[in-house]
């Protein structure tokens, strides 16, 4: 047999035989000898869309991470389940095939064969008969089946419930049916803002209504409803985009076109409906039901607050101002504003409107706004100058909201007076109000009161427009102003006293304020505390080829209706989006092009539809990708409801951090929806969450600030060189295709190991850490290898392992066992293996190694470095028999823990009254537990409950005074 470490054949040998063998098979639910009773671990990656250019050695990070708790888990008697998919539909794989000329249907799946390949050479140990895509059509038919679900169902945020373990919930998905039943009984009103939106006399009921009435009542109920709403339209790309998916400059991500904002029809999912249970369910105890625990996200405290942000919640109070009519004292109309501060509104001395704001639309319908408008001066802002201009400006305000106005934030104010005024409820004062774009009509009301003097954009506004500034809040000692206006709490000031006025708050704190100056607001009717959220619908329709059909056609009276799944994307040649470089262009998905025989359609009862012709985003299939993974091969049924309840939650999900807010919001959502149908056991889907930090690599540059092929730069003392031998700029970043700096598995692997890559990619620094590649730190895991290697067998190839180990011996393998284990558990790979490497320095001053202590090193080492592990176990005479993989982990034996302890004396009152012995780094809490429990010192304590200070001078002394 070979004697040398010979990594190429060994990794090849394991790899092909875990392969063949099924090794990290996970029984399948339908199987009659699974067994529901052993404990289970569902450890989940982020999985890859998959790209023409395959993976380079930056992202497999989590993926060898999530591979060795597995393992570890695996060997620890867990029944594991660890999948592997690929996020096959949507922009990325379908831009990669208009570039590269070929079909996304073709392309996509030779991107998988590729990536697949490539994860398997890494020895990841996925079960590889569970693998998913979400465009292949078993798969998106149960897509497609969920976006019916969400489609039957309407959000009753009144429906109050039990959650299994007799919690109360109040807000629930119920099927459409209830309401529709709800109307026909009349147990629920059709509302006078429904009957005035679908143009019906009020008090109508359900059965004055047509089919197409009834159908659009009901549409603007669903949780998947269709609305004509303002979109990001990229004309470059022929497709609407998220607001995510466009920079800053008002360009597509991908591909860099410009995109306008146009009104458009759209599918939309209400998740908006959820935004309370995504709050509060992230700090939550997260019940399950009676034989399961219950549990709480345990994700990384900053995606927590990202994802608390994006959703966005405001507390605070809509107030009803009047308008007057132009030039007049009489009332125009109501208008309403929201705000945060409705302490400060003595200090209101302006009004402003977001440009689409209904009263600025108004104009010569009312004749309240003048056909020219005001010069935009100081003095004209009090009364009647007139100018054309203001017409222009406004026009303009109009083209800038076209293009892209994302980023308006940090603009320079810009605003015009309208000439018309507002009364203050709490004052009488007139008020002027003004139309800028630093109010959007997205968000509160789309209107507010300017409170210059405690709101720094107001403040910025009323510099510029010269308007006054009344302070209404005075700051306390400890908060006092920052910038130039105090944004802070503190206590009301110039807000009539007591007496004066019933909206009289002056002397009051913050607080307090609020909480009167609303009471009697909401008592005279003007006022109501209201809760706003940042978070908006999820526009849910796309114009293009490569992604899901909706399970919808359209009614010739103009109504939708869902049809069964699946609907198979039909195959069409020129795939290709409907481009233009006219944002006015009528809108026409390329799915129009397969033409009638695909989009016409007959109902059962003879009635001619139309298919939908949009698809679904890219989220959609990741969405609940997790939850397909437990039964990929269900004909019946997304996953069988046994199984789904055993390995629910996902117990561990790794992956980037730019998930933080979209994908994890929308797989949260769906999955809520699924849990108040029935469908789903637990109220969220991913119990513990974990971001992997990047890897990040030298990138050169040459003098024209191009980015050189890091695998064409000739390196140097540290210095990169052309092949023409001119010297490039070294610069860092995330090792991709954007910086060049991205190196393929294969050819480290091929010239270190794989086991070499996976131990170095782990040991670089901490899991969620940003750490750079280094060729010396590789070369250092793969001495460490050998080293281990030769442990085992000598030059002549012989086992050198035998005898019984010493006392010392068992010591260092006991604690590194409990240190191994625990830093795996939670996974800090870098200081597990170098607890390893510590130990084998150890190991290689000894000549004989005992069995007992190289039985146990090769299995800590095996989650890490399992091809050469095996290997040596399976050369070895007292080798597993069943391979590592499904050896038993080993158990630290507390005995040879216990040197780690510390002798301190414990004072009673100034005298010694005992000693103790503990951990180092016991918690203050347990070692006053530990005291308390020792009944020669409680003999000296009257009474436990009244110690007056129990102080722990670490390493030094217990001091009890009582
Ligand atoms: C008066 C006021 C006085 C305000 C004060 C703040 C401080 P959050 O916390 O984000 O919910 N606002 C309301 N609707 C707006 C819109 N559509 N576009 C831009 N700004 C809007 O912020 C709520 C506050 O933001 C509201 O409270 C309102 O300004 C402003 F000393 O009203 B405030």
């Amino acid at each position: 047999m070979e004697t040398k470490y010979n990594y190429t054949k060994i990794e090849k040998k394991w790899r092909e035989k875990w392969l063949q063998e099924k090794t990290f098979s996970t029984p399948a639910a339908q199987d009659p000898e699974f067994e529901f009773d052993q404990p289970k671990c569902y450890v989940l990656d982020m999985f890859p869309y998959p790209s023409g250019s395959g993976l380079h050695i930056g992202h497999p990070k989590g993926y060898i991470a999530t591979d060795i708790y597995s393992r570890f888990k695996k060997m620890q008697g867990f029944n594991v389940l660890h999948p592997m998919g690929f996020d096959s539909f949507g922009l990325p794989a379908e831009q990669y095939a208009i570039e590269h000329n070929v079909h996304p249907s073709t392309i996509t799946e030779e991107n998988i064969d590729s990536i697949r390949s490539q994860l398997q050479y890494l020895g990841l140990g996925y079960d590889w008969d569970r693998e998913i895509a979400t465009s292949r059509p078993d798969y998106y038919a149960w897509t497609q089946w969920i976006f019916s679900q969400l489609y039957e169902s309407f959000y009753d945020s009144e429906h109050i419930w039990q959650d299994v373990n007799g919690k109360e919930i109040v807000g629930k998905a119920l099927p459409i049916k209830h309401l529709h039943d709800n109307f026909l009984n009349n147990e629920r009103k059709i509302s006078e803002e429904e009957c005035i939106n679908l143009e019906i006399p009020l008090n109508s009921k359900w059965i004055d209504l047509n089919v197409a009435e009834q159908q659009k009542l009901l549409n603007s109920y669903r949780l998947a409803y269709q609305d004509e709403i303002i979109v990001n339209w990229c004309p470059g790309l022929g497709t609407v985009l998220a607001n995510e998916e466009v920079t800053s400059e008002g360009k597509s991500e991908r591909g860099d076109f410009p995109v306008f904002k146009r009104p458009l029809r759209q599918w939309i999912m209400r998740i908006t409906a959820y935004a309370d249970r995504l709050l509060g369910d992230l700090d939550r105890d997260l019940a399950q039901g009676q034989d399961r625990p219950s549990f709480q996200l345990d994700w990384p405290p900053a995606i927590k607050s990202m994802q608390k942000n994006w959703i966005g919640r405001s507390e605070g109070t809509n107030v009803l101002f009047t308008v007057l009519k132009r030039n007049s004292s009489e009332v125009h109309s109501n208008l309403n504003v929201f705000t945060t501060r409705p302490d400060t509104l003595f200090g209101v001395t302006f009004m402003v409107l977001s440009p689409e704001h209904p009263i600025v639309k108004l104009d010569s319908e009312t004749n309240n706004v003048p056909e020219s408008w005001p010069e935009n001066t100081p003095e004209n802002w009090k009364g009647d100058g007139e100018d054309e201009h203001v017409q222009k400006t406004l026009s303009r305000y109009a083209e800038d909201t076209d293009r892209s106005s994302l980023n308006v934030e940090n603009r320079e104010k810009t605003g015009i007076f309208t000439g018309i005024y507002a009364v203050n409820p709490v004052n009488n004062d007139k008020i002027p109000i003004f139309v800028s774009d630093y109010v959007s009509m997205d968000y509160g009301e789309g209107a507010i009161m300017a409170v210059p003097a405690h709101d720094e954009r107001d403040f910025e506004f009323a510099q510029k427009f010269q308007l006054p500034v009344i302070n209404v809040v005075s700051p306390t000692e400890n908060d006092s102003p920052e910038g130039k206006c105090f944004a802070g709490r503190g206590v009301s000031i110039n807000s009539p006293s007591k007496g004066n006025n019933v909206y009289s708050i002056t002397g009051l704190d913050t607080e307090s304020a609020i909480k009167k100056i609303t009471i009697s607001l909401e008592e005279h009717g003007i006022g109501n505390s209201t809760v706003n959220y940042k978070l908006r619908d999820w526009i849910f329709s796309r114009q293009r080829y490569w992604g899901e059909p909706f399970p919808l056609v359209s009614h010739p009276d103009g109504y939708s209706i869902s049809i069964d799944p699946p609907i198979v994307l039909p195959p069409m040649e020129d795939f290709r989006p409907t481009t233009s470089e006219d944002p006015n262009q009528p809108v026409q998905p390329p799915l129009y092009r397969a033409g009638p025989d695909w989009w016409k359609t007959e109902l059962t009862d003879g009635v001619e539809v139309i298919r939908e012709m949009n698809v679904m985003p890219q989220w959609a299939g990741s969405c609940w990708y997790y939850l397909r993974f437990i039964d990929p091969l269900n004909e019946n049924r997304f996953c069988d409801a046994k199984a789904e309840s055993y390995f629910m939650p996902v117990d561990l999900y790794v992956g980037g951090a730019e998930h933080a807010v979209l994908h994890l919001l929308y797989a949260r959502f769906w999955h809520k929806v699924l849990y108040d149908l029935g469908y789903v056991s637990t109220p969220e889907p991913f119990k513990k969450l974990f971001n992997q930090g990047m890897i990040t690599a030298d990138a050169f540059q040459d003098d024209r600030g191009v980015y050189v092929d890091i695998r064409e730069v000739e390196l140097r003392d540290g210095e990169g060189y052309s092949k023409t031998g001119q010297k490039l700029i070294k610069t860092t970043g995330k090792m991709g295709k954007r910086y060049k700096n991205g190196l393929p598995p294969e050819e480290i692997g091929a010239e270190y190991g794989v086991d070499t890559l996976r131990l170095y990619e782990m040991y670089m620094g901490p899991l969620e850490a940003s750490t750079p590649w280094s060729m010396e730190g590789i070369r250092g895991m793969q001495r460490f290898l050998q080293r281990v290697w030769r442990n085992f067998f000598n030059d002549a190839g012989k086992s050198q392992i035998g005898g019984e180990a010493t006392e010392d011996q068992l010591r260092t393998m006991h604690k590194s066992t409990e240190r191994v284990c625990d830093h795996i558990e939670n996974l800090r790979f870098n200081t597990a293996i170098a607890s390893l490497i510590e130990w084998n320095n150890e190991l290689v001053a000894i000549n004989t190694i005992p069995q007992t202590v190289a039985s146990v090193f090769l299995r800590l080492l095996n989650p890490f470095a399992p091809h050469i592990t095996e290997e040596i176990n399976s050369r070895w005479d007292d080798g597993f028999e069943t391979g590592l993989s499904s050896a038993p982990w080993p158990q630290a034996d507390e005995e040879y823990l216990t040197d780690e302890l510390i002798t301190l004396p414990i004072q009673v009152n100034g005298k010694v009254r005992g000693k103790i012995s503990i951990s180092p780094d016991i918690s203050e809490e347990d070692l006053r537990q530990k005291v308390l429990d020792m009944e020669n010192v409680i003999k000296y304590i009257n009474n436990p409950e009244q110690i007056k200070r129990f102080i722990l001078v670490p390493g030094r002394i217990v001091n009890i005074v009582c």
